[in-house]
């Protein structure tokens, strides 16, 4: 490997052995860049890998709260601006459980190429908190998005930094955060979140983008391999609002998504989620706070595998779609055995690296990176904000068209980046060059700092 990107990876490794993830995630998208690196000597002279994963600004914060029976909890809140050079920072708010400072730096770092990848004048950024939104009440977690919003307020707005939604924070909590930034700030600055409700400003299509676009791209791959998208069956993960997006337009397009899991274990619904009552379901299930996808087998009469995940069922297309590191190299040696021809990554940081280079390197199988195929999501917040910054709205089909056009795109700057350095068809690198060209560009351009 080039020196001085084994330096630069081999000083976080040193740096950081206590952040698992941020590691991995930097680990993963350096190697890619190999023959970047060797074409541009003026990187190592300015020292641009070092400057890109030091994060421009991580900050915490407490956050106490009160719950319903009086009594009183603190958490940890967490942001992490990483980088800058393109535009204000931008990325979601995860509120779970295991959520600490490795997990926030992998997803922002991540973000960082996602969001440069879209095309949009967006930085990277990524919070949260390790609170637990299992089995809380709505006062609760009002309550909680009052105080978080309190401590965090003073530190982001609409051109420096704009959350959204994650794992754990959906419409309902976006909505409670903007209500208490409005609050303190006194101004109508809607730019700020994105992910609202309609009524205060969110965009349509918004919830259902992230899930939309990774099935535009996914189209793009078929279309690649001379197949579509109809009669296809996919295994996802997760029940949430992105599998809830794969499901509907999957469904319209005549697929049928045949797995979904949780942290209880995972259902087989050999006809597919696949009808509105089902669909519909998916959103309920999300809503009641109970984060178990046994609901669903009792509902809808199908078999439920208790700790188990879905990666075993036979299918055309696999799309992970939960959390990180769901598949390890057992699972993707399993989903290789089944003779899965399509493996499009759509959570952050789904597989394992190992995993990963082993899935890539079989002959049969096309892997498509989560920064490229869930890059929907982030991109429409984006309309969100052009949409709130010019005080108007879009219709339906307008944000719909724009999001499918941005998709085609990520996917041809991929494959053409990827064909520019040799690679050849490497979907995973090609997202990689894409994104960190035109962040390099803009952080060469603005002087070293
Ligand atoms: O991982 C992601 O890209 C998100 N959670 C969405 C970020 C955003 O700003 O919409």
């Amino acid at each position: 490997m080039n020196a001085y990107l084994r330096s630069v990876i081999e000083n976080v490794k040193a740096k950081h052995a206590d952040e698992p993830e941020f590691v991995q995630t930097v680990e993963e998208v350096f190697t890619s860049l190999e023959p970047v690196v060797e074409k541009h000597p003026e990187y190592e002279k300015a020292d641009l890998l070092s400057r890109m994963v030091e994060p421009e600004r991580t900050f915490t914060f407490r956050v106490t709260w009160m719950a319903d029976d009086g009594t009183w909890h603190t958490n940890t809140g967490y942001r992490c601006q990483f980088n800058g050079a393109i535009g204000p920072y931008k990325g979601g708010l995860r509120f779970q459980k295991d959520v600490n400072l490795s997990i926030v730096k992998f997803l922002a770092f991540e973000q960082t190429f996602k969001n440069s990848l879209t095309g949009l004048p967006i930085g990277s950024g990524k919070g949260g908190s390790d609170f637990d939104p299992t089995g809380k009440s709505d006062g609760e977690i009002m309550r909680f998005c009052q105080s978080f919003m309190t401590a965090l307020h003073r530190y982001i707005g609409p051109d420096i930094d704009v959350p959204a939604g994650d794992m754990g924070v959906g419409t309902r909590e976006i909505s409670y955060l903007f209500g208490q930034y409005r609050r303190l700030r006194g101004a109508w600055e809607n730019g700020v979140l994105t992910g609202k409700d309609f009524a205060s400003g969110g965009s349509l299509v918004r919830p259902q983008a992230t899930g939309y676009g990774a099935v535009y791209y996914l189209e793009n791959v078929l279309k690649h391999e001379g197949e579509q998208i109809a009669g296809k069956t996919i295994a996802c993960a997760g029940f949430g609002n992105v599998t809830w997006g794969i499901c509907k337009k999957a469904t319209e397009l005549g697929a049928k998504v045949v797995t979904l899991s949780g942290p209880d274990g995972y259902v087989y619904d050999p006809d597919g989620v696949a009808t509105p009552e089902k669909i519909d379901y998916l959103v309920e299930m999300r809503a009641s706070g109970r984060n178990r996808v046994q609901d669903y087998a009792d509902k809808f009469g199908v078999v439920f595998y208790p700790g188990e995940k879905p990666w075993g069922v036979k299918v055309d297309i696999c799309m992970p779609s939960a959390m990180q590191n769901d598949v390890h190299l057992e699972q993707a040696k399993q989903i290789a055995a089944n003779g899965v021809k399509y493996y499009i990554e759509v959570a952050n940081m789904p597989t394992t690296n190992d995993a990963l280079a082993f899935l890539m390197a079989q002959p049969g199988v096309i892997v498509a990176p989560s920064k490229a195929v869930n890059a929907g999501g982030v991109a429409t917040s984006a309309l969100e904000m052009v949409q709130n910054s010019e005080r108007l709205v879009w219709t339906e089909d307008e944000v719909d068209q724009r999001l499918h056009q941005i998709m085609n795109n990520i996917y041809q700057a991929s494959v053409d980046a990827a064909a520019e350095y040799g690679l050849g068809y490497n979907l995973v690198a090609g997202a990689n060059i894409a994104g960190f060209q035109r962040v390099a560009d803009a952080m060469m351009a603005q002087g070293i700092f």
